[in-house]
């Protein structure tokens, strides 16, 4: 079978694969990318993906694109560590429910309020609205400790590590459950090793760029 390529730019949304990579202790071909120096705009790149959008992953002809599918395909893919409940799981369901509402619902409702764009009409709206999103969020993250309860899976790394750049750019409010919930992620040895290696990538392009 052919090695996955993981197509990664430092302190971006592949960031967050980049910890669920350390959470699997998954083996892969690290294709570092600097979003600055528009790697994600060079032809080879949009050959891969037209989107010129980190995070991908390519096994062979097969390309993964989107955060919501790039977990999930990994997380199956390295099913021994246990990240993924299986088909057939009373989690499965939950599970998935959490991934699909990260990009139909999280992702549009906060971008539409950071731009401030009205959202569409609640009945057109993918996300009802913004305030019933993060309502239904934080009742879900208060019962804690992970999405799915005691269970910690990679649904955990997706919003995560999104939350974690959600409160940081005053995105999504710090309310008691965000806060606890983020703090727990980011204590996770997996976590803190991926950001170890991120922020060392990140000073290394940083250097060649001239601003280091
Ligand atoms: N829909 C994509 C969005 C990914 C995305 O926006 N990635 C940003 C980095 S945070 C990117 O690659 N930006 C490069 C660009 O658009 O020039 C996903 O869910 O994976």
């Amino acid at each position: 079978m052919s090695r996955i390529e993981f197509f990664h730019a430092p302190h971006t949304r592949s960031s967050g694969v980049l910890a669920l990579m350390e959470e699997l202790g998954a083996d892969y071909d690290l294709k570092l990318m600097s979003i600055k120096a528009g790697d994600q705009s060079r032809e080879d790149f949009l050959a891969i993906n037209p989107m010129g959008k980190v995070p991908t992953i390519r096994q062979g002809d097969a390309v993964v694109t989107e955060q919501v599918a790039v977990y999930l395909f990994l997380a199956d893919h390295f099913a021994d560590a246990g990240l993924a409940p299986a088909i057939g799981d009373p989690d499965r369901g939950p599970y998935l429910r959490w991934m699909a509402f990260y990009g139909c619902s999280i992702e549009p409702a906060v971008i539409d309020k950071a731009m401030k764009r009205e959202p569409a009409a609640r009945a057109t709206s993918p996300y009802a609205n913004y305030d019933t999103v993060m309502a239904v969020v934080n009742q879900q993250l208060a019962k804690g400790p992970w999405l799915l309860g005691e269970r910690f899976s990679a649904v955990d790394v997706l919003w995560g590590a999104a939350l974690s750049w959600l409160t940081g750019f005053g995105l999504v409010e710090k309310t008691p459950a965000v806060v606890a919930y983020v703090e727990r992620y980011q204590a996770r040895p997996a976590v803190q090793r991926a950001a170890a290696k991120d922020a060392e990538w990140n000073a290394a392009q940083e250097a060649a760029a001239g601003n280091g």
